[in-house]
C-alpha cells in the first residue's frame, strides 16, 4: 500500500474550498525572516561557493613561506608571468574569482605603491614598470572572474610597524588597491602576527596590542570605497578555524560575534558556528592545493589529487561554507602543470556529478504549502531557481516534501538549499527513499543554509522524501536536487581516503572479490578487498578498499 503523499491539516483544506485561488494568492504573506539575515553583499558572496587564492611574492624565489622582510626587490623576477593563463586555469576549474596576495607578511608589494620602494617598481621584472595587481585584475575581468585583495596587516619590512604611522601606511595602501583596480569582491584580512622581522633594519621582535590596527576605521574605509565587497576576518565572513579546507558538520552561518574570542573552544566555534547566533557570519575554508601556500619545486609531487579536491568540495561547499583554494604561481609566473592536471580532473568529476539533476521533471508534493499559494508550492524546490522556494504554513507540523521520480532512479548525492534572505531556519532534516512498500531513512543531518550536500551509498528508488525534523521557523527550501557520482570516482575516493587516513602497516587481508559495481560499465572490474587491522593492540579495525582492475 502506498502511503498518502499529502498530509494537509484541516484548516487550509477548508480555506481552499471556499476561496477562489487568485484571492488566496494575493492574501498569502511570505514568511517573516528568522534570526539574523545576510546582507545583500553576503547573499551574492554565498552564490560564488568556489574561488581561488594566488600566493605569489619574493617567497616564490627564496623558497620560503614567510619572508623576513629583508628580501631585496630584485629577487622578484618571474621569467614568463602570464596573468591571462592563470585566470584561464582558474576559470576552467570552475572558480568564480581570484584573491591575490598583493602584499604578504614580508611587505613586498606586487603593485607600484607610491608609499614604499619595496615593490615591483624596484624589481627587474618588466624593467620596473610591471604591476601584478593590474595584470591579474584585468585578466580576471577578461575571463569573467571577480577579483579580490589580500593585504597582510603584518609587515616585516616596514620600519614603522607596531607604531601609529604604519596603520596610516596600511590604510593608504588599502586605498590604492580599492580605488585603482576596479570592483573588488572580497578584502582578505590575515590574522597572522608573528612578532620578529627586519623592520627597516631593526631586526627585532615587535608585539602589537589588540587595538593596534584600529579595525573599525579600516572597515569603514572599505565600506566607503567598495560597498559591495565582503571582508574576510572582518564583519562579513569568518575563518573556518583551520587551513585544511574542512567546515564543521554542521557549519552554521550564524555566530555570536561579540562573545569572547579568547575562549579555548574558539576555533571549534569558528568551525561549526553558533546556533542560535547574533550575526550572519558564514565561514570560508582556505586551503592550498599543495602543502605550502607559496610555490616550492620540492612539492611538485605533493599536489592534491582530483578526488581529494572533490572531497574538500563536499566538506566546504557541501556544508554551507565557501571553498577558497590556493594555487601558487611558480617562478615562471604560471600555475604548474601538475596543479593544472589536478584541477582539470577535479572539474571533470564535479561536472559529471552535478551537470544532471535527476530530480528535475519529478512530481513534487508537500505536506503543507503556505496558504495553498502556488508561489510557495513544492515544485519551487526543483525549478533550478535559487530565488523561489517551497514554504509551509507557519505552524505546519512535520513538514515534508516528496519527489515522485516516475521511474527507478539511481543517485548517491543530494543537494539542499535554504532561501537565505529569510535566515537559517532548518535545524535538522532527514531523507527517505521508498523501498519494499515503505519509507526507509538513508540520510540525516543538522543545518542546511546556503547548500547542504549529502553523499553516500547509491540509492535506487522512484520516490524520495525530505523531512524537516526540527526548525526554528517554517522552512523555506529553494533546492532539493539529486545527483549521481560515477562509481569509479567513488572507488578512487575510498582508495585515497584509505591511503591518507589509515596506518600503513599491520593489515591482514581477509577476503577479496572481483566485481562490477552497480551502474559501472560492464567491463569495469574492481577488486573489493576486506582487511582487518589488529597490530596496535586496539580492538580490530575493518576496512574495505576498492581497487580498479586494469
Ligand atoms: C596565514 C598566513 O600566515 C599564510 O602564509 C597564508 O597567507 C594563509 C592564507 O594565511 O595566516
Amino acid at each position: 500500500m502506498r502511503p498518502p503523499l499529502f498530509r494537509f491539516s484541516l484548516a487550509p483544506a477548508l480555506t481552499l474550498a471556499v476561496l477562489p485561488i487568485a484571492a488566496l494568492s494575493s492574501a498569502t504573506e511570505p514568511p517573516g525572516p528568522h534570526g539574523p539575515v545576510p546582507a545583500p553583499r553576503q547573499v551574492a558572496w554565498h552564490a560564488l561557493e568556489f574561488y581561488g587564492f594566488l600566493h605569489f611574492t619574493v617567497n616564490t624565489f627564496t623558497d620560503k613561506e614567510w619572508g623576513y622582510g629583508d628580501e631585496g626587490p630584485e629577487l622578484f623576477n618571474p621569467t614568463d608571468f602570464d596573468a591571462d593563463a592563470i585566470a584561464r586555469v582558474a576559470k576552467e576549474a570552475g572558480m568564480r574569482g581570484l584573491i591575490l596576495t598583493c602584499k604578504h607578511h614580508d611587505g613586498f608589494c606586487l603593485w607600484p605603491s607610491k608609499f614604499t620602494g619595496h615593490s615591483v617598481k624596484n624589481s627587474p621584472w618588466r624593467g620596473g614598470k610591471g604591476d601584478v595587481v593590474r595584470e591579474i585584475s584585468d585578466a580576471c575581468r577578461e575571463h569573467g572572474l571577480l577579483f579580490g585583495t589580500y593585504l597582510s596587516p603584518w609587515d616585516r619590512n616596514h620600519p614603522e610597524y607596531a607604531r601609529p604611522a604604519y596603520v596610516e601606511y596600511y590604510r593608504n595602501q588599502l586605498r590604492e588597491l580599492l580605488t585603482q583596480y576596479g570592483p573588488i569582491f572580497e578584502v582578505w584580512f590575515d590574522g597572522a602576527n608573528g612578532g620578529d622581522g627586519y623592520y627597516g633594519g631593526a631586526r627585532e621582535c615587535r608585539q602589537i596590542g589588540a587595538d593596534y590596527y584600529g579595525w573599525e576605521e579600516t572597515y569603514r574605509l572599505v565600506r566607503e570605497l567598495q560597498p559591495d565587497a565582503v571582508m574576510f576576518s572582518g564583519p562579513d565572513i569568518r575563518w573556518v578555524g583551520n587551513e585544511a579546507g574542512i567546515a564543521g558538520d554542521p557549519c552554521w552561518a550564524t555566530f555570536n560575534r561579540d562573545a569572547a574570542a579568547a575562549e579555548g573552544s574558539y576555533r571549534d566555534r569558528l568551525n561549526r558556528g553558533d546556533r542560535p547566533g547574533t550575526h550572519w557570519w558564514p565561514a570560508e575554508c582556505d586551503v592550498s592545493i599543495r602543502p605550502g601556500w607559496f610555490y616550492h619545486a620540492t612539492e611538485d609531487g605533493r599536489v592534491r589529487t582530483p578526488e581529494n579536491l572533490v572531497d574538500l568540495y563536499f566538506k566546504s561547499v557541501g556544508r554551507s561554507a565557501a571553498f577558497l583554494l590556493n594555487l601558487p604561481p611558480d617562478r615562471r609566473g604560471r600555475i604548474h602543470e601538475n596543479d593544472i592536471a589536478s584541477l582539470r580532473g577535479f572539474r571533470a568529476i564535479i561536472d559529471k556529478i552535478f551537470s544532471t539533476d535527476l530530480a528535475s521533471g519529478a512530481k513534487a508534493s508537500a505536506s503543507s504549502v503556505r496558504g495553498g499559494d502556488p508561489r510557495f508550492e513544492a515544485a519551487r524546490a526543483i525549478d533550478g531557481d535559487r530565488d523561489t522556494y517551497w514554504c509551509t504554513d507557519d505552524r505546519a507540523p512535520a513538514p515534508e516534501l516528496v519527489l515522485d521520480l516516475g521511474r527507478p532512479t539511481d543517485f548517491n548525492v543530494v543537494s539542499l538549499r535554504e532561501y537565505l534572505p529569510l535566515g537559517q531556519r532548518v535545524d535538522a532534516w532527514a531523507l527517505d527513499h521508498w523501498t519494499d512498500g515503505r519509507w526507509a531513512e538513508f540520510g540525516k543531518g543538522e543545518a542546511i543554509g546556503n547548500r547542504r550536500l549529502w553523499r553516500g551509498a547509491e540509492i535506487r528508488t522512484d520516490r524520495v522524501r525530505l523531512r524537516i525534523t526540527a526548525a526554528a521557523a517554517c522552512p523555506a527550501i529553494s533546492e532539493f536536487a539529486l545527483h549521481r557520482e560515477p562509481p569509479e570516482i567513488r572507488i578512487a575516493a575510498t582508495q585515497q581516503a584509505a591511503s591518507e587516513g589509515m596506518p600503513k602497516t599491520g593489515w591482514r587481508a581477509i577476503s577479496a572479490t572481483s566485481e562490477t559495481p552497480h551502474g559501472a560499465a560492464a567491463n569495469a572490474r574492481f577488486l573489493r578487498f576486506r582487511a582487518l587491522r589488529t597490530a596496535d593492540g586496539q580492538p580490530p579495525t575493518a576496512a574495505e578498499i576498492g581497487l580498479p582492475l586494469r
